[in-house]
């Protein structure tokens, strides 16, 4: 199945080039070429690497560390650092002329961190390496007062790692966020990936309690991807139900393993700084924005309405004005307010890059990954053929979009406009890098409908497989979810207004047209190139059935006794505090919040008061067992019907609260977004691995301002210390 890496490379990437603009037309952005992420340079690929097929991209940042393989020893040197480079700016105003300096935190030191590869069975060490600033103001006990941060909050100097979605240990040093790893020291964690863990997307990223918005939100993340080889096997009655991994069925027209494509979504939050020396209470207190200074007098106005609330700028500096580069270094004003995304005009990037172009013929099927590696605002993903401009390939080459976020949101209307005539379906085959039993068909009817549209909340990861039908050029958008849909907060929903952004540009030349249904087509394809599979598993795939790959398909009764669990989370006010909760209380280390039984199975009900929040638990995944909300009569409904679709009289497609959870039904993930007005259901077993590990808000300053608790999974609920031993070894 090993096929050349680099043959397709140059046909695929560069007629981009043709599309860059000549002269300086300030009016127009500069097209910049798909890249995937930054990986690490190996040689060759080892013996026993499985299905490399992602083409060598072009990559303008090598990131700082290594990896190296040794039969099933995957070792990954990995420096956290503070570094320079530029974030691309398709505002034709910006005084860099579309490249940002920026100074910020990630893992490797690249707009986002190396993707690291890795098979079932692998041992994955990675040497963690902090060579941020020891001398960290937001790590004193009185830090300066313009970072004005939250109880907790602060030491962004102090990092972790933790293998989001992984079913690894939790303890020790395997994926144990409750570590603090300091500036200038290193780290060496042991992640034993179970030889049946199943293939799929998932993602690494910073954790540690206090810091972990900054440093998201930063670009410290990236794609953790486990490919799989294992073949369909026909069920026994002694394994009967095998695993096999979805990468062995996706192929290309030739045989070869299907292309796929990386999209690595973030939210950057970068502000420029006025940094006056003589500001009293150290630099980080005043950002530019396009109507004057913001800073925390401006955020706790509320009267008149804070202009503070304006896309941020970044000015040249000049001898009497003192600019810094573009930082993520102030909580409380680049991070902790429900609409900064909304206004602070910043883009988001896919792969580090804002509005890229990628070239792919036409009728090709691709497997594309997207995990949503932003700490803030729902992407609502949607793919749309472009209108024609007269005499362009690309759209971004023409003054047909111009200006920051808010203001190209009327030419997106234009040029990108979502219509049934105009959406291209996305054919989801895992979700939370977790194989589906189904294909589902996001088929793009409308906006709101109960499968028009992909949504990413904070921490999500969707495979799809995607086909376009004919030449032109098509616009993959993120459009800006109906208000009660996002994450990024205010009462019911959010609060922001709703401003699509063009997330990647699509230019599509030369292959072969699709006439036919592109379900039908892909659907089709994916049965033609898998003829050895047994007739009636074959067969299933006419119909997108997927099931043989799924790795789980029904958690089976609770354990007997077991009590329901609950987490609801709310943002509570006391006094002049407030609190980010669960179940009305704020994350306290030393507390265990709750207690659980290894390989036992439990449901639980997810609640949010005021405004959305974001589930997420590391270690197991969870099914959903089903979604409600507050019937008529005051009782709670199902929003499925019986066959679990969604509820066209509970959830109807002009309204569309509950629509994102219309694919959800009995479906596997790590993540889901808890609704206020909803309530989440969902049931879980505490597989195999012992030890405390946490439950949280993926809006990370959610997280970081306490809405955390801790889980700990014992041998034995019933015996002294939970059957821990000595009861000085429990907690
Ligand atoms: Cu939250």
């Amino acid at each position: 199945m090993q096929r050349s890496t680099t043959s397709t490379f140059a046909l695929t990437f560069a007629p981009a080039i043709l599309f860059a603009v000549c002269g300086t037309n300030h009016a127009q952005a500069q097209v910049h070429p798909f890249e995937a992420p930054p990986s690490f340079t190996e040689a060759r690929p080892p013996a026993g690497n499985l299905f490399v097929v992602r083409e060598a991209t072009q990559q303008t940042c090598q990131p700082q560390g290594s990896i190296t393989r040794n039969g099933s020893i995957v070792s990954v040197k990995l420096n956290f650092v503070r570094s320079d480079f530029n974030i691309n700016n398709p505002d034709p105003t910006d005084p860099y002329q579309g490249e940002d300096p920026v100074t910020l935190r990630s893992y490797g030191g690249c707009k986002s961190g190396p993707t690291i590869e890795v098979n079932p069975g692998n041992t994955l060490r990675v040497e963690l390496v902090n060579e941020l600033d020891a001398n960290d103001p937001s790590c004193y006990k009185n830090p300066p007062s313009g970072l004005s941060m939250p109880p907790g909050v602060g030491c962004f100097n102090t990092i972790n790692l933790h293998t989001h979605g992984l079913h690894v240990s939790p303890a020790g040093n395997s994926d144990n966020v409750l570590l603090n790893i300091a500036p200038q020291t290193r780290f060496p964690y042991e992640i034993n990936i179970p030889a049946d863990h199943p293939a799929g997307t998932f993602w690494y990223h910073a954790h540690r309690h206090g810091s972990t918005a900054v440093q998201v939100s930063s670009g410290a993340s990236g794609m953790l991807i486990i490919r799989g080889n294992r073949p369909y096997t026909p069920p026994t009655p002694e394994n009967p139900h095998p695993i096999a991994d979805i990468d062995t069925i996706l192929h290309d027209a030739d045989g070869g393993p299907m292309r796929e494509q990386l999209f690595h979504f973030e939210q950057i939050a970068y502000a420029c700084f006025k940094n006056d020396p003589s500001l009293d209470g150290g630099p980080w207190q005043e950002i530019y924005t396009t109507k004057g200074l913001f800073d925390i007098a401006g955020l706790n106005a509320t009267t008149p309405p804070p202009a503070v609330f304006a896309p941020w700028v970044c000015p040249k500096p000049t001898p009497d004005n003192f600019v810094s580069r573009g930082v993520i270094e102030n909580f409380t004003l680049q991070l902790d307010s429900p609409t900064i995304w909304d206004s602070n005009g910043r883009f988001t990037s896919v792969n580090g890059i804002v509005e890229p172009t990628m070239t792919i013929a036409a009728g090709e099927i691709q497997r594309w990954r997207f995990l949503h590696a932003g700490i803030h605002d729902t992407i609502n993903l949607q793919i749309v053929r472009a209108s024609p401009v007269a005499g362009a390939a690309n759209l971004i080459a023409t003054s047909a979009l111009s200006g920051n976020r808010q203001q190209q949101k009327a030419d997106l209307a234009k040029f990108c406009p979502a219509t049934p005539q105009t959406l291209i379906p996305q054919f989801e085959i895992a979700a939370d890098g977790l194989t589906l039993s189904k294909i589902h068909t996001l088929s793009g009817v409308s906006m709101t409908s109960s499968n028009g549209s992909n949504y990413l909340q904070p921490g999500y990861r969707s495979d799809v497989l995607v086909v376009f039908p004919e030449d032109g050029n098509y616009c993959v958008l993120d459009q800006a979810a109906p208000p009660q849909e996002r994450a990024n907060n205010g009462n019911n929903g959010g609060q922001g207004p709703s401003i699509p952004q063009l997330l990647a540009y699509i230019h599509v030349e030369g292959g072969h047209a699709v006439t036919t249904d592109l379900q039908t087509y892909v659907f089709k394809a994916l049965y033609d190139r898998n003829p050895n599979l047994p007739d009636d598993v074959r067969k299933g795939l006419l119909t997108g059935n997927i099931a043989p790959w799924a790795p789980f398909t029904d958690l089976g009764p609770v354990t007997p006794g077991s009590q329901q669990q609950h987490a609801h989370f709310a943002i509570n006010v006391q006094g002049n505090s407030v609190l980010f909760q669960i179940n009305g209380k704020s994350y306290d280390p030393n507390v265990v919040n709750v207690t659980r039984q290894v390989n036992t199975t439990d449901d639980w009900l997810l609640t949010a008061d005021g405004e959305p929040h974001i589930f997420h638990i590391h270690v197991n995944p969870f099914e959903v067992m089903d979604v409600t909300r507050l019937a008529p009569d005051g009782g709670q409904e199902s929003i499925f019907d019986q066959e679990g679709l969604c509820r066209k009289d509970v959830v109807p497609d002009t309204q569309g609260l509950g629509n994102q959870y219309c694919d959800m039904y009995h479906v596997f993930r790590d993540t889901i977004f808890v609704e206020n007005g909803y309530q989440v259901h969902i049931r879980t077993h505490y597989d195999r691995y012992i030890g405390e590990y946490v439950i949280h808000c993926h809006i990370l300053d959610h997280e970081d301002g306490g809405m955390m608790m801790n889980i700990n999974i014992v041998p034995d609920l019933h015996a002294p210390g939970g059957g821990l031993g000595m009861p000085a070894m429990s907690h």
